[in-house]
């Protein structure tokens, strides 16, 4: 890209992702509600958020906390009711503020209508709205492809003697995108909700929904070898996509995101590039497998710091060359705290998620926080199974226990990779459960409640919340956030990233130092020569409570991070 690119007004916005479940419960019920948001409205404002990505409300079994949809049109009564929704709609857009809901149509739970319909008979009109296969001769599953979630991707129907796709959890069933109903039957879904006042679209592993129509077995020979290959942005993916946008996103102007998992950034550039009318912009997941040895997210390594700048680098570089636009993200509700996962979330918890917070925020892309990010709550490291609720982590500690793992060690992965470590309640006081639920908690409040909460936040000028409320008005006030060419400065430095973003005549620097340790980072000389030929440096904003200025040599406490403008002023 070139700086011409467009500017659209979700460059310079930043979203708020919320897990319904967790975030504030009003009936006592021991889940949080639709309701629950809305009250918090003016918190996410002070934020000043633009954006509500609110997670799956529908009618839902819950195997996978509503990413198993059982209708589409319906709002599942644990979180409320439309009439909550339409209240929540109302009242964000009467605060300025847009929303973003979830749409998860690779799959849907096996309890949907059409489900229960396409398995009741080989004849039935909605059997081909899924993926139905004959066994393999042996009688076993049609393929070798393995669910993400652990084990075959097929399941057996006894009735008809056939499997059918499931990517996901067995109570997952993926949709037949080649039949023309079904992609019909989701931009009627999709018009529904834009009919409700809905802005934009957050679009679950969209990159998955167009499979290889031969069902190959996977030969292994590309890592993990378990048919993803086949599947992801599969054949006729951007053909499906575009016919979304033509239909629905465009016409709307809906802001949307797609959730593309084992992307490439080739790929991205085309999800993303406004020419080629698919989506605003996307997350992908590689700067957060750095610590998956050889791809195995259950087993434990330090995190490769080299790889994660690379990855930040290649990301930035390429989406700005070839027009795409990165949905900025360090935490979500898949993910361990990236605070205690990258940095240290006990001495310099406070340093810490500041810093990831500079870091991040300075990138190019719209940045997304994920509630409870933003008052540094850490993974809970609970000491029990018992513990657990995901249905990814459970299936995994019983296969890793089958596989001769001992549960010590299980519970030792759990405790750094499982989904749970995003999902405990928010923690918004100091009163019993964090003020999440008059109940009891569907999932154990952290610990640490106590000290880390949103009232405490508030109230210090210097906390965690108060930095970001900062950073997310800087983006609204220099276009260099959003507009500035990237360019990494720290020449594969062992503890520090520090990159700079650049327009005509002005720079953004970033020097962040990701260990415990105090040192000096010296700039390279013709980075220094550069940036500092634009001007004076003014620092924008810290996290060590001191105004160094900008200098060829900076002094860096433990996690200290800083971000300086550079221009004429
Ligand atoms: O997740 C997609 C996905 O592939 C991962 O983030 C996944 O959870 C992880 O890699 C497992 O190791 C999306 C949703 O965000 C997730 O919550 C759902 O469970 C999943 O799709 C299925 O709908």
């Amino acid at each position: 890209m070139s700086e011409s690119r467009q500017a659209e007004w979700w460059h310079r916005s930043t979203v708020y992702q919320v897990y319904p479940k967790s975030f504030n419960d009003t009936t006592g019920s021991g889940t949080g509600d639709i309701r629950g948001l809305t009250e918090k409205l003016d918190y996410l404002q002070q934020l000043g958020i633009d954006i509500v990505w609110l997670q799956p409300v529908y009618v839902s079994p819950g195997h996978d906390n509503g990413y198993d949809v059982a209708d589409y049109e319906r709002i599942n009564p644990e979180f409320g009711t439309m009439e909550d929704f339409e209240e929540l709609v109302q009242e964000l857009h009467r605060r300025g503020m847009k929303l973003m809901t979830d749409i998860v149509v690779n799959h849907t739970s096996t309890e949907h209508e059409w489900f229960r319909q396409a398995i009741s008979s080989k004849e039935n009109p909605y059997r081909d709205y899924y993926i139905w296969r004959d066994p393999a001769p042996d009688g076993g599953p049609p393929n070798n492809w393995q669910s993400k979630f652990g084990g075959p991707a097929w399941q057996l129907d006894e009735t008809s003697g056939q499997y059918y796709l499931t990517l996901f959890d067995k109570t997952q069933a993926d949709l037949n995108w080649e039949n023309e109903r079904v992609r019909r039957a989701v931009n009627e879904m999709m018009l529904f909700w834009v009919g409700k006042g809905v802005d934009g679209f957050r679009m679950d592993v969209i990159n998955l929904i167009s499979k290889d129509q031969r069902f190959p077995d996977d030969d292994g020979s590309v890592p993990p070898g378990d048919g993803r290959k086949f599947y992801t942005d599969g054949p006729r993916v951007h053909e499906f996509i575009r016919a979304m946008y033509d239909e629905v996103f465009g016409p709307h102007q809906m802001v949307t995101v797609g959730e593309m998992s084992s992307t490439t950034l080739a790929e991205c550039i085309r999800y993303s590039n406004p020419e080629r009318r698919e989506f605003s912009m996307t997350f992908n997941f590689h700067h957060l497998k750095v610590d998956y040895p050889g791809g195995r997210k259950w087993e434990l390594m330090p995190y490769d710091f080299e790889a994660l700048k690379r990855l930040f680098s290649d990301w930035q570089t390429g989406m700005q060359q070839g027009g795409g636009w990165n949905a900025l993200f360090f935490n979500n509700h898949d993910q361990p705290r990236a605070l205690s996962r990258f940095t240290d979330d006990g001495t310099y918890r406070e340093e810490s998620a500041k810093l990831l917070a500079t870091t991040l925020h300075g990138l190019q892309g719209t940045p997304y926080v994920y509630q409870g990010e933003e008052i540094g709550m850490p993974n809970p490291r609970w000491s029990s199974i018992r513990e657990f609720r995901d249905i990814e982590s459970l299936n995994m500690y019983r296969i890793l226990c089958e596989q001769g793992t001992s549960p010590e060690e299980a519970l030792a992965v759990l405790q750094e990779r499982s989904r749970d470590n995003a999902r405990t309640p928010m923690q918004w006081d100091d009163s019993p459960n964090a003020g999440f639920t008059a109940g009891t908690p569907w999932i154990k409040v952290d610990e640490r409640y106590k000290e880390i909460n949103v009232r405490q936040a508030l109230e210090r000028p210097d906390s965690i919340f108060h930095h970001y409320r900062k950073l997310i008005a800087l983006r609204k006030t220099y276009g260099i956030f959003s507009e500035g060419l990237y360019r990494r400065l720290d020449e594969e430095h062992p503890e520090v990233y520090a990159y700079a973003r650049t327009t005509g005549g002005e720079a953004l620097v970033v020097v962040s130092n990701f260990s415990a340790k105090q040192l000096t980072f010296r700039l390279p000389d013709q980075h220094w020569a550069d940036l500092s030929a634009l001007g004076e440096g003014k620092l924008l904003i810290g996290n060590t409570g001191e105004e160094p200025a900008f200098a060829q040599e900076i002094s860096l406490s433990p996690y200290a991070s800083y971000l300086w403008l550079i221009s004429r002023a």
